[in-house]
């Protein structure tokens, strides 16, 4: 079949949305690091209708720091790609146009360094996973013995590692008495942009403190919440849209009709006008952060490891189930109090629809996929919210079950007595606790609770927070998930 690209662009069916701007005039403007499934379905398309809105110089060019990467996928369609939008009432397909291009770093490092430093990059957004920044998850702060991070700082011209990547564009664009970028993360991370300029900052300082002072001087590091549901493509997507495009298209993506994005409006040279095509450009994001990261992923997380280990293979599965509904519920209870709510947005409300977008029957996100890293999520999705329940003295008995079920994840066996496929920068570190403990709940939880940079030295000496956690593993360990989370309702 004929491919997805600039010449067959005129021959899809009318149905198909195309990009309504002169594409061939579209030149690059940004710079995005893992461009993955989820930038190509959100920043790609909020950008196409920016461009629609106003056209400008606010193409983006992506790039890969790792392989597997996209490139060889898109590079022979010109960049072009569909969206599939997945809604209950029926599917919605849009050919997004604004990726120009993909650059891989582990082939060419030097060009990826030059097209940062060039004149015309003026944003470089991120949306490298968690485990990206190599961050201590439980402090923001850049781990200096991480292997990319040493990597980088005896290669500074040739790194393998996003933040390394950032200072070698930055200390370019210095010499070359250019300005900098905006740094735009779009990546689920606690105050964001205030974590990457640390993470830089404290990069650059490693190495050359006039470049770091330049750096927190004149850098741009702007706040951000992003969502929309996408999973990972699969086989059986790209047969689809095959199907309904008449072209083969080798890198499309799948998500949900929902996607919401507050921007901390700070850019130092200018960005396309997003404002025009539905975001909320605001001064302080950290309201909606509060609201997604633990609302939204807090319950996403704590239902992908009970859903996975209850035999559920999606997240629509696990919240059509009426008991892990429940439990949603009864989470979401604990939640709200902490959130300081959006103006006029009522938290209940939220929830009733995030417990629809879950239950989307269209939309297949593994808890496989969602279970991954869960090192990197727990602290901003659990957490940070146990804590506030811990210092209010209020009940905390479905998040620690959410923390429970991690436990019992990342222990490597499921309820059926066969291996899971634990996907974790600590993975090794579990597998150790996991063999040496066995079901033991106490020494396993005691152990997990351990490691400093998930839980810090506080939760760890919090004896609420700690017996909750290894009474609901050990019930986990004894009933499986299903049993423990119909115990907590009743
Ligand atoms: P993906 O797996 O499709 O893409 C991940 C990208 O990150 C790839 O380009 C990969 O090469 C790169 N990457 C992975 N590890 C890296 C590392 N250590 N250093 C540098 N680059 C690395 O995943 P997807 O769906 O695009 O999600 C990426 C991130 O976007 C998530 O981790 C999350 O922070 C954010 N996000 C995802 C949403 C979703 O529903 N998929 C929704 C909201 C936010
Ligand atoms: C998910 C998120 O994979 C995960 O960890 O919880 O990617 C989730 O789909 C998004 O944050 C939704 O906006």
């Amino acid at each position: 079949m004929t491919r997805l690209s600039s010449s067959t662009l005129g021959s899809l069916p009318a149905s198909v949305r195309r990009p309504g701007y002169d594409r061939a005039a579209l030149t690059p403007g940004i710079v995005h690091l893992g461009l993955g499934a989820f930038a190509r379905a959100h920043l790609a398309e909020y950008t196409d209708d920016a461009l629609e809105k106003r056209f400008g110089a606010w193409g983006i060019i992506g790039a890969s720091l790792q392989r597997p990467d996209q490139r060889d996928r898109l590079k022979p369609q010109d960049g072009l790609y569909a969206f599939l939008k997945r809604a209950p009432s029926g599917p919605e397909l849009r050919i997004i146009g604004a990726v120009l291009d993909v650059l891989v770093a582990p082939e060419n490092p030097a060009a990826l360094v030059a097209r940062l430093a060039a004149p015309e990059t003026r944003i470089v957004s991120l949306t490298v996973t968690e485990k990206g920044y190599c961050h201590d998850p439980a402090t923001g702060r850049l781990k200096a013995d991480h292997l990319d991070i040493v990597h980088d700082l005896a290669n500074p011209d040739a790194p393998r590692s996003a933040i390394g990547l950032l200072v070698a564009g930055l200390r370019a664009r210095k010499a070359a008495g250019l300005g900098p970028f905006t740094a735009l993360c779009c990546d689920n991370l606690p105050s964001n942009g205030q974590v990457l300029r640390g993470l830089v900052r404290d990069f650059a300082a490693l190495t050359d403190d006039n470049l770091a002072s330049w750096i927190e001087a004149n850098g741009a590091f702007p706040a951000t919440m992003v969502d929309r549901i996408v999973p990972a493509t699969t086989d059986g997507d790209i047969a689809e849209v095959a199907g309904l495009l008449g072209l083969d298209d080798a890198a499309p993506v799948i998500g949900e009709p929902f996607r919401q994005w507050a921007i901390q409006d700070v850019f130092v040279a200018g960005r396309p006008d997003w404002h025009e095509a539905g975001t909320q450009m605001v001064s302080e994001v950290a309201p909606f952060e509060f609201m997604k990261l633990r609302m939204l992923n807090g319950a996403h997380s704590s239902l992908a490891y009970l859903g996975y280990l209850a035999g559920h293979e999606t997240v629509a599965e696990a919240s059509g189930d009426p008991v892990f509904a429940r439990f949603l519920q009864g989470l979401w209870s604990e939640i709200i109090p902490t959130v300081p709510a959006p103006q006029g947005v009522a938290l209940t409300d939220y929830a009733d629809a995030l417990l629809a977008r879950f239950q989307n029957p269209a939309i297949r996100h593994r808890t496989w996929q969602i279970a991954m890293d869960g090192s990197q999520k727990l602290p901003q999705r659990l957490l940070g919210t146990i804590r506030e329940r811990l210092k209010a003295g209020a009940p905390i008995d479905h998040l620690a079950l959410g923390v429970a079920a991690w436990m019992a994840y990342v222990s490597g066996t499921d309820e059926k007595g066969a291996a899971i496929d634990v996907r974790d920068p600590l993975a090794a570190e579990f597998k150790r606790h996991a063999t040496q403990a066995g079901r033991n709940a106490q020494a396993l939880s005691a152990a997990l609770l351990g490691i400093e940079a998930i839980f810090g030295t506080d939760l760890p000496r919090e004896e609420r927070f700690t017996k909750a956690v290894s009474g609901h593993l050990d019930t986990l360990f004894a009933k499986g998930a299903k049993a423990t989370a119909a115990a907590l309702a009743s």
